[in-house]
């Protein structure tokens, strides 16, 4: 070989190298049926399991919309949030925030299903990104939006990872911003994802200073609708009761639509961290935009993508869980 070769091949094989670290990095390996010679069925039985489990519990979407959102949000899309604790080792599912997730028994029957067709090949992080959509889905009987695949999982769930990472509901518009941009989402992101507050409830504590004592002066939130607050109070006498929840999206919780726009511009987003969606002109105009429900809907599926690729593991990197609670030993 003369030097001049061996230089050249130095050098293919460093970008060899090179293209092989970025791959396993590198969000744009999900692709559109990733299983499809693997496990062709799979994608068919996520969706007619998760839509049999819909059939008879309407609050299934609202449960795995959320679901998916914080596992993406802690750690990236790697199923963490579906890991039990361990001895003495809280996992994500018993930090704070999480109380109310739930739907993780239909992960696992999805799970069991396709281990038995086949084993060890589909992520339990691809499983749980599928059937959000699919729940959501279900009324429509279409796919309401595209989910590339080919997640793996992580193998540590951490409770402490929670904090930080997931936002609160008392949030202000440039704190929910910059938990957003640390997981590369835009304002527009933002704003169009809040959009899945169209779905489900939330707990009075989630709100209730909004209600009471706002300032600290026995008062309520100027930005929250006098007369909507005023219903609130009734529907929250007690805001210490964990049981009681009030409808995300008034009048409209169970169906995906672009309703919580319209009662966001009435000053009747419930949480502290809606309202402030209106914070500036530019928001404001994108709020007005994602009213129209074919807006919405187009808007809503490429910012899920987005989220759906947060730090997701591919390649070799990570595991295919046998599990969905339980790393692989
Ligand atoms: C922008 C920041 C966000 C904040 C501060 C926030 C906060 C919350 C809170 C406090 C609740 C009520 C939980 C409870 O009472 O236990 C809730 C419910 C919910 N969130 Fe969010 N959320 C945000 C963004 C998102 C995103 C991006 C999604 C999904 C794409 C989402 C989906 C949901 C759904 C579907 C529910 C209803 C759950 C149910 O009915 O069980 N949220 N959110
Ligand atoms: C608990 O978490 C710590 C820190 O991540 C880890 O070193 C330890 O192995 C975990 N314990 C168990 C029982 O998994
Ligand atoms: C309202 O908040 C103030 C300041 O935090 C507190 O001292 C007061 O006890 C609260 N009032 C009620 C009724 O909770
Ligand atoms: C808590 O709320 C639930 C549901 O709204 C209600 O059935 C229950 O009686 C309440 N408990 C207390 C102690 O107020
Ligand atoms: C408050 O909500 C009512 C509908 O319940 C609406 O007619 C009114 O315009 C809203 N007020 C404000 C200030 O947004
Ligand atoms: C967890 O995964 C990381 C990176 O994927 C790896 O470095 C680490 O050894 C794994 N830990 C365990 C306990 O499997
Ligand atoms: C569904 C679930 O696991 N919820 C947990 C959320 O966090 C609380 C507080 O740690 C736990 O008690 C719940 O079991």
């Amino acid at each position: 070989m003369t030097r001049k070769q061996s230089h050249l091949s130095m050098f293919l094989l460093y970008a060899l190298v090179l293209g092989v670290a970025l791959r396993t990095s590198n969000a744009g390996d999900l692709r559109k049926n990733f299983y499809k010679k693997s496990c062709p069925q799979a994608e068919q039985l996520v969706r007619d399991i998760t839509w049999s489990k819909a059939r008879t519990n309407p609050a299934l979407g609202a449960k795995l919309l959320r679901m998916h959102f914080h596992d993406c949000f802690v750690k990236g899309c790697d199923a963490s949030i579906l890991l039990d604790p361990v001895g003495t080792n809280q996992s994500e599912k018993n930090a704070v925030p999480n109380l109310t997730l739930d739907g993780y028994d239909v992960i696992d029957e999805i799970k069991t299903q396709i281990e038995q067709k086949c084993a060890g090949v589909v992520s339990c992080a691809d499983i749980l990104s599928l059937a959000a959509r699919d729940a959501v889905s279900f009324p429509f009987k279409k796919a309401m939006w595209d989910v590339l695949t080919g997640r793996r999982d992580g193998n540590v769930s951490l409770a402490s990872n929670v904090n930080g990472n997931i936002p609160s509901p008392f949030s202000n518009f440039g704190t929910l911003a910059q938990i957003f941009s640390k997981k590369g989402l835009n304002v527009n992101d933002l704003i169009v994802l809040s959009g899945a507050h169209t779905l489900g409830v939330a707990r009075c504590g989630t709100f209730s200073r909004r209600l009471y004592n706002f300032t600290g002066k026995g008062d309520s939130d100027p930005s929250l609708n006098a007369t909507y607050a005023a219903s609130l109070r009734t529907q929250c006498p007690n805001p210490a009761n964990l049981s009681t929840t009030v409808e995300l999206d008034p009048q409209s919780s169970t169906s995906f639509d672009s309703h919580y726009y319209d009662i966001l511009v009435q000053n009747q987003g419930l949480l502290q961290s809606d309202a402030v969606l209106l914070a500036n002109k530019a928001a404001v105009k994108i709020v007005q935009g994602l009213r129209s429900a074919n807006a919405f809907f187009s808007e809503f599926g490429k910012s899920m993508k987005k989220m759906g690729n947060i730090e997701v593991l591919t390649g070799t990197a990570g595991m295919i869980r046998k599990q969905c609670r339980v790393v692989n030993s």
